[in-house]
């Protein structure tokens, strides 16, 4: 394997464990704050993210790479507030997303086209977690401090988590 292209796919196997990590911190927190429908989106986002950065692991050890398996700073252990929570989640999303199209630069100047090609299907998957983390803040900012209102997202968040759990367990099959 290319040897920039695997120094880039393991820069983003860090980042993907790193989200994973993030989210995990997330939704303990909101456990902790009774926030239960948001508590289990954020682990099976923590879930997805740990399945991003698996992916990428089979994909460079099978090309001939040599995958590296990352350590990760703690993540923080306190919020400001659920608004904050997604304000972070959507920087850190925006961030992978433009670490992934680093990857698919580097792909394109080295020719490496099976790994552009792989690395689609991550275009495709920033793109649903960016335009999902904004909405879930477009939301939250509707609602302000409103308690009844707080109750209902959280309970919109539990059925968000289970439409993603369905979602993720097919594309962890495919
Ligand atoms: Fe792996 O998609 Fe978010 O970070």
């Amino acid at each position: 394997m290319n040897k920039r292209i695997e120094a880039a796919l393991n820069d983003q196997i860090q980042k993907e464990s790193s989200s994973s990590q993030y989210y995990l911190a997330m939704a303990s927190w909101a456990e902790t704050k009774g926030l239960n429908g948001t508590a289990k989106f954020m682990y099976t986002h923590s879930d997805e993210e740990r399945f991003h950065m698996l992916k990428l692991i089979k994909f460079v050890n099978e090309r001939g790479g040599v995958a590296v398996v990352p350590s990760i700073p703690e993540p923080p252990r306190e919020y400001d507030s659920l608004e904050r929570v997604f304000e972070l989640l959507l920087e850190h999303e925006v961030g992978v997303s433009e670490s992934i199209n680093e990857v698919v630069d580097a792909c394109l100047q080295e020719k490496d086209y099976s790994t552009h090609n792989f690395m689609q299907w991550y275009v495709s998957e920033q793109l649903e977690e960016e335009a999902l983390g904004r909405s879930i803040l477009d939301k939250l900012r509707l609602i302000g401090g409103d308690k009844g209102g707080l109750y209902l997202f959280d309970r919109d968040m539990e059925m968000t988590a289970a439409a993603a759990a369905k979602g993720g367990n097919a594309d962890q099959k495919a």
